[in-house]
């Protein structure tokens, strides 16, 4: 039985990757955070809970901040794939602790690559890229295409990205990167502007709030399934050699025509409800990011299978059900 070793289990890309495996057959352990409320809600289908010996799914306690924690919980699970999930993910929020935010999603995992080094160089490591990376670079976006990273989040995912293809080079580790552009779905946390939004849409369905309010509105991106996305990472971690990936729809929408399609899904108009409010807006933007994944496709045998509206209906229904108990 194959062992992997996820951090980040209880975000949203980490509860449909530890749900893959499992069906795949792997025992996969997760690293959580201690917290003071709970926060594995997105595992309660997989997880019931310590006593629960008929599971092949595990949870340690640790953090991308502890060294120590992260080499004794390698050494002991002895993980054939570690995927670094984790990493403090809001780009807005990253101007506001771009400390902490280079110190997790950063260091974090050159701290999670050395204790997996000094364990065994032939686990095989993927890290969560990110299309920011690419900035302010011209659509679109491809493996080929240069860096130019516009946030402290952007900056640290860049160094964590280059570490690996260090390690690649320096130590001959199969560590790879999937250069993921936005994925959504219903567990998205409710910060981001996907989730923002079609949680305002079921609210005003129902009643239960008035306005939403939002930054820039113009920004493009190339929205895709998170469930769909997970396969790329196993799939990349299955191929004969290391190689980094675009993962991607190949289509790019607005924050604008994402409101409408939420909106009109539930037949309202979003100009009606949505408003303008400046804090939402960033120091610099990332304006246009739209994914070319050929590779992947030609490669990995991947694509997309979610479209746009499939995957606005899928987020809207899901709040809606929520909102309407
Ligand atoms: P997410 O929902 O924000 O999940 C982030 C995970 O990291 C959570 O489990 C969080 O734990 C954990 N975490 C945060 N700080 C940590 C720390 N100091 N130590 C240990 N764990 C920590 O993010 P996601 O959307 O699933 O994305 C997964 C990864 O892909 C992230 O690295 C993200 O930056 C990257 N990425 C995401 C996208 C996207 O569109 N979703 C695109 C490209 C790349 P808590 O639950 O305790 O907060
Ligand atoms: O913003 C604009 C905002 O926060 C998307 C993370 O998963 O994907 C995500 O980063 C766009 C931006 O995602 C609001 O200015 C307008 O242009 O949903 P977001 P993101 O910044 O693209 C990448 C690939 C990652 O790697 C990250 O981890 O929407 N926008 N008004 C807004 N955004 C937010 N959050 N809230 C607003 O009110």
């Amino acid at each position: 039985m194959p062992t992997a070793f996820i951090t980040g289990v209880s975000g949203q890309d980490g509860s449909y990757l530890a749900e893959l495996l499992l069906t795949k057959g792997y025992q996969v352990h997760g690293l959580i955070r201690r917290s003071s409320s709970i926060n594995t809600w997105r595992l309660d289908g997989i997880y019931r809970g310590p006593q629960d010996r008929n599971k092949n799914f595990f949870l340690h306690y640790g953090d991308l901040a502890d060294s120590s924690a992260l080499a004794r919980l390698v050494r002991e699970i002895q993980p054939d794939e570690v995927y670094n999930l984790a990493a403090q993910s809001h780009v807005k929020v990253s101007f506001e602790i771009p400390e902490f935010t280079a110190d997790i999603t950063g260091t974090g995992t050159l701290r999670l690559l050395e204790a997996v080094r000094m364990n065994s160089r032939s686990t095989r490591f993927y890290q969560a890229s990110s299309s920011e990376m690419f900035g302010a670079s011209p659509p679109p976006q491809s493996e080929k295409t240069p860096f130019h990273p516009r946030s402290p989040y952007s900056c640290a995912k860049a160094f964590a990205h280059m570490l690996c293809v260090n390690y690649r080079e320096s130590y001959d580790m199969f560590a790879v990167s999937g250069i993921l552009f936005n994925h959504e779905s219903p567990r998205r946390g409710e910060t981001f502007v996907t989730r923002k939004i079609t949680r305002a849409a079921a609210n005003i369905k129902v009643g239960k709030q008035d306005l939403l309010y939002l930054g820039n509105l113009d920004a493009k991106r190339d929205w895709g399934y998170a469930g769909d996305y997970v396969e790329a990472m196993w799939l990349m971690l299955q191929q004969d050699e290391p190689r980094d990936y675009v993962i991607g729809t190949g289509q790019a929408h607005s924050v604008r025509d994402f409101c409408e399609t939420a909106f009109g899904y539930l037949d309202m108009n979003w100009q009606d409800f949505v408003r303008h409010d400046q804090r939402y807006e960033r120091p610099a933007e990332v304006d246009y990011l739209l994914g070319d994944p050929t590779l992947a496709r030609e490669e990995l045998g991947w694509s997309s299978k979610v479209s746009f509206e499939e995957l606005v209906a899928m987020m809207v229904d899901s709040d809606l059900a929520a909102v309407s108990t």
